[in-house]
């Protein structure tokens, strides 16, 4: 840890003012060239404890930078990871207001619930599985707050890996019953085919993200609890959506989803 305390709760303040406000930000190392990946998480949870303090629930984790399209996207080689909010859930076929975001992009996830709660460190696929309830489709809105997406990963992290707006739903089905890795994806914008790959696109196996996140947890003496709802992250690339927009996800015997940007 590079940074004191006083620092920590100034810079979580500033990003998450940046977030709710819709007004963007220089990357924080910049400043502080010297943060370290501990001072990016402990941002972050300063983040959530502000939410928390303020009555926000916490809806599941994410992980994100986990394909390698967006890893090449983004120019970094290792996920990260962050939480969504209630107030970030948009109903299937809702409405995503872009005048309270800054430059939102979207991507289609496969979104894991769990039965069980998972504990790194030692945690792989097989205890993922296992410990899974169900998959659904979902698509993430994520809207860094760094201008002209200008970022590092230890800033992304700090900026709560850019999350922003959510939705799932379509059907679920229980691990056992669908191939993740060769599960197809299509992300629709306004009836176009804007990205499509497969699961396998996700570290190989999108489970593969889940067990990461365990692990990073677990270093930290935390664990992902029974019930979660964890995104595993982008597909594909992002996709930037302007006010007008109607995003589909169609997912491989997992139905699909839809937001409309206004
Ligand atoms: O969910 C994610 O993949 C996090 C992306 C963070 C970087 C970005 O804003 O694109
Ligand atoms: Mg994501």
């Amino acid at each position: 840890m590079k940074l004191d305390k006083a620092t920590i709760a100034k810079l979580a303040e500033h990003l998450e003012n940046c977030e709710l406000n819709a007004q963007d930000t220089l990357k924080i190392t910049d400043d502080h060239p010297d943060m370290d990946w501990d001072d990016a998480y402990l941002i972050q949870e300063e983040i959530k404890r502000r939410k928390i303090a303020r009555g926000t629930k916490i809806a599941g984790l994410k992980a994100g930078l986990t394909s390698f399209a967006k890893m090449k996207q983004m120019g970094v080689e290792t996920p990260c990871f962050g939480f969504v909010t209630d107030y970030g859930c948009v109903p299937d076929g809702g409405e995503v207001k872009v005048s309270e975001l800054i430059h939102p992009k979207v991507e289609p996830e496969i979104v894991f619930v769990m039965k069980h709660a998972l504990k790194g460190p030692g945690c792989h696929i097989g205890a993922v599985l296992a410990a899974t309830d169900f998959i659904m489709p979902g698509i993430e809105v994520i809207d860094s707050r760094y201008r002209d997406f200008k970022f590092d990963l230890k800033s992304v992290i700090a900026d709560n890996t850019s999350a922003a707006r959510f939705v799932v739903g379509g059907q679920i089905k229980a691990p056992a019953d669908v191939d993740m890795r060769t599960l197809g994806v299509v992300m629709e914008k306004n009836g176009e085919v804007v990205s499509l790959g497969a699961g396998a696109a996700v570290l190989g196996h999108p489970a593969t993200a889940i067990a990461m996140l365990a692990n990073h947890l677990g270093a930290r003496g935390q664990e992902i609890p029974a019930g979660a709802m964890i995104l595993s992250g982008g597909v594909t690339e992002a996709v930037a959506v302007a006010a007008g927009d109607n995003v589909t996800l169609r997912v491989q015997h997992l139905g699909s989803v839809s937001l409309k940007f206004v």
